[in-house]
């Protein structure tokens, strides 16, 4: 890998993302298997360098969506890990005051503005936020993560048709992780790459290695600066793999035989950390020092989430239903 001009201090905060998304995915899947938190897990094990890599070339006013698998998006764009906690956990403490739950993580202030279980859902979602940008000028961009099962979906085809046509400053961005719940990527997608459906919508579409740090970071901030100048939105497909099944429980009995296996060999988390150590980026005691300070951020923020109150009844109608709600 080439570094193509990313400075040691950009790639070892790409390193801090990654080891947060994939220690705390660790965590999560730990406290679920031992029935602290009893709810539907889609884990993001595996993909942790793409939201990295968008992130860092995002500010911090610019606007993610997201799907259900889309924690490491949140997290990656600074969602704070004790309100993601006690989200999850569904206590009041949580971002969403513990109504929203794990499908629909928000964090408006953070630009993390939606979390959508509706495969298909964040790009429309992400042309609004873009084409209010658009409106005010005020420069923001507008990031629509999604799988690749979503790019058979209408919304996408009208999503990036739209923001083609009015230049929306949009960067769709699907993480091809290779299945579609248990659906294998040659048997729903009519084409061999993603990224060559764009050329119906005349804008770029790029088709990168989202487990290569330095590509997929290329990719993000050429697109990101594409749309921020006002040139329009990119279509980014970025190749990964999903290390956990659909949803945890799943056995993965639908894959070929030793396909997992031989991606998990090739796990990008401990492939970054030894090539940012090899290239002199950082020494391992940094990358030790970074991976420790994390492992206690999950710590408390597990202890908040477990000890925070659920919200009471009437909380739990507020902002839900219309009207004050008595108890
Ligand atoms: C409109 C809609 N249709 C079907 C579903 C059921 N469903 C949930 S996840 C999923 C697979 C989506 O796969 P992909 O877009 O590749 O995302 P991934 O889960 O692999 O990240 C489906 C079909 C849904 N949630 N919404
Ligand atoms: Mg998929």
């Amino acid at each position: 890998m080439s570094t193509e001009g990313i400075d040691s201090r950009t790639l070892v905060e790409m390193y801090r993302k990654v080891s947060l998304i994939k220690q705390n995915d660790e965590r999560f899947r730990l406290v679920i298997r031992t029935g602290r938190l009893v709810m539907p897990y889609y884990s993001t094990r595996g993909q942790e360098i793409i939201p990295a890599a968008v992130s860092v070339n995002l500010l911090p006013d610019d606007y993610i969506c997201t799907i259900y698998r889309g924690i490491h998006d949140s997290l990656a764009k600074g969602a704070p890990l004790k309100a993601l906690w006690a989200e999850l956990a569904g206590k009041e403490t949580g971002s969403c005051k513990g109504k929203g739950g794990p499908m629909h993580i928000t964090h408006p202030a953070l630009g993390i503005m939606v979390t959508t279980g509706i495969v298909g859902s964040s790009m429309p979602i992400a042309n609004g936020l873009a084409l209010a940008s658009q409106i005010r000028g005020d420069g923001r961009v507008a990031v629509a993560n999604f799988g690749d099962g979503a790019s058979n979906i209408g919304a996408f085809h009208e999503a990036l048709n739209l923001a083609s046509i009015w230049k929306l400053p949009v960067i769709f961005v699907c993480q091809n992780n290779r299945y579609a719940e248990h659906t294998k990527y040659e048997v729903g997608t009519s084409i061999d790459q993603i990224a060559k459906r764009a050329s119906s919508y005349s804008m770029p579409g790029i088709h990168v290695d989202g487990n290569d740090p330095v590509a997929m970071y290329v990719a993000a901030r050429d697109a990101i600066a594409r749309a921020r100048r006002g040139d329009g939105p990119t279509l980014i497909e970025a190749m990964t793999f999903r290390f956990n099944g659909h949803l945890m429980g799943d056995d993965n009995s639908y894959m070929d035989e030793g396909e997992k296996d031989q991606w998990m060999r090739e796990d990008p988390v401990p492939k970054f950390r030894s090539w940012l150590i090899a290239e002199t980026h950082a020494s391992e005691e940094e990358l030790t020092a970074i991976d420790t300070d994390i492992g206690k951020q999950i710590d408390e923020a597990v202890d908040f989430a477990l000890s925070s109150a659920f919200p009471s009844a009437v909380e739990i109608r507020r902002d839900v239903f219309e009207g004050e709600v008595a108890a």
